[in-house]
């Protein structure tokens, strides 16, 4: 039955409306949602497109990163670089298999990514041509992350809200490391200080982009609120990410590039200049100054690393004949 009340996210649903009530009223509860647990195809496919965007995120999240990894100023930064960009690549392995509860193959959506179909952050699709610029990743972009990813640990979805409690934790040591290595260039030379404002300049309006379109524009949210996946509003994310970042660059010394950012006593938040959608939307469809090359590079990848998944399904495959061929395992005498 068509049911106008709870159409699913990304079209409409089939399931009666006392299914639909029953489902809503588990939600309501606050119980989570398990991967056997009966549950709306929108519901489904809005957690799929959203898990596997996110992983996605993670994934390419490391080449920007990557790309300092071997320019690295001390050993000690290299250290920690290293680890930030494994723990992402492990975040996208979590979320992959978060989603592939929900039944798609990680083949399925590496293709959706590859294509074009799915989409991953835009914020992964600027440059990092200094060094500063892994420390603006960390404070401003993983900063961001927190504030989306925090309520995403009360996700109704049981796989998505587990894997988000670890991942936070990893996130806030990506914060802090980031938000180092601003405080170190701003205490250095004027040399040191200006390729962190810089930086700043360039990566403040897209980490403000990371949190998606102004709720007036956000196809998902009303839908996504509803059956807590999401906890918050886009532009109520962003606006506790401006409240509370604003602060750290006063500690830094350098200056938002934000002509119009303003404390606003009434409000009790800071009001802020205008977004420019035009720039978002042209990144989130392809035109970022390095999505081709984050999808080249994600392919390059893909096609490398297809002899090591041949190997691994052909020695499991191994695995498997030897165990169904050998002889059952006494049972220990008592
Ligand atoms: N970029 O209706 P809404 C990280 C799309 S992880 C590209 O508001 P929704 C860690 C959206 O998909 C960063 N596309 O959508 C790290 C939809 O298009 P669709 C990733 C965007 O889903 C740090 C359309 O616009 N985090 O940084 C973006 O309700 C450092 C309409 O938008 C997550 O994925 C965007 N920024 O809300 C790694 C968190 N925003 O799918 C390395 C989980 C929106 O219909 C280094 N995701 N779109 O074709 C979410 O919380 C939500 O999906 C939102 C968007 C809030 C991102």
């Amino acid at each position: 039955m068509y049911s106008q009340g709870l159409i699913g996210a990304d079209g409409t649903t089939d399931e009666d409306e006392a299914f639909l009530q029953h489902f809503q009223s588990r939600i309501d509860a606050e119980q989570k949602i398990e991967p056997n647990d009966a549950m709306p195809e929108g519901y489904r496919r809005t957690l799929i497109r959203q898990i596997s965007q996110h992983a996605h995120s993670e994934i390419v999240g490391m080449l920007p990163e990557g790309n300092w990894i071997s320019r690295a100023p001390t050993l000690r930064r290299k250290a920690a670089l290293l680890a930030k960009v494994q723990d992402e690549g492990g975040h996208g392995l979590y979320l992959y298999a978060a989603a592939e509860t929900l039944g798609i193959s990680r083949e399925e959506m590496t293709e959706q990514l590859l294509t074009g179909a799915a989409k991953y952050s835009s914020i992964f699709n600027y440059p990092t041509p200094t060094w500063a610029d892994i420390g603006a990743i960390g404070w401003l972009v993983d900063g961001a992350a927190i504030m989306n990813q925090i309520p995403l640990c009360r996700c109704s979805f049981g796989p998505y809200a587990r894997a988000m409690i670890r991942i936070c934790k990893e996130e806030s040591f990506h914060q802090r490391q980031g938000y180092e290595i601003m405080l170190t260039l701003c205490s250095g030379t004027p040399e040191q200080k200006q390729l962190a404002q810089d930086s700043l300049d360039r990566w403040w309006w897209p980490s403000l982009m990371m949190f998606g379109p102004h709720d007036s524009d956000s196809t998902h949210s009303d839908q996504s609120m509803a059956w807590k996946i999401k906890r918050f509003s886009n532009d109520e994310l962003r606006q506790k990410f401006i409240d509370a970042t604003v602060p750290q660059a006063e500690f830094l010394g350098i200056k938002m590039p934000d002509p119009d950012l303003e404390w606003s006593e009434k409000r009790g938040s800071y009001d802020h200049g205008p977004i420019d959608w035009d720039e978002f939307w042209r990144v989130v469809k392809g035109g970022g100054k390095c999505s081709k090359d984050r999808i080249s590079d994600r392919q390059a990848a893909w096609d490398n690393g297809a002899w090591v998944r041949e190997a691994a399904l052909a020695y499991a495959d191994k695995v498997r004949a030897r165990q169904a061929t050998a002889a059952p395992t006494p049972v220990a005498a008592e």
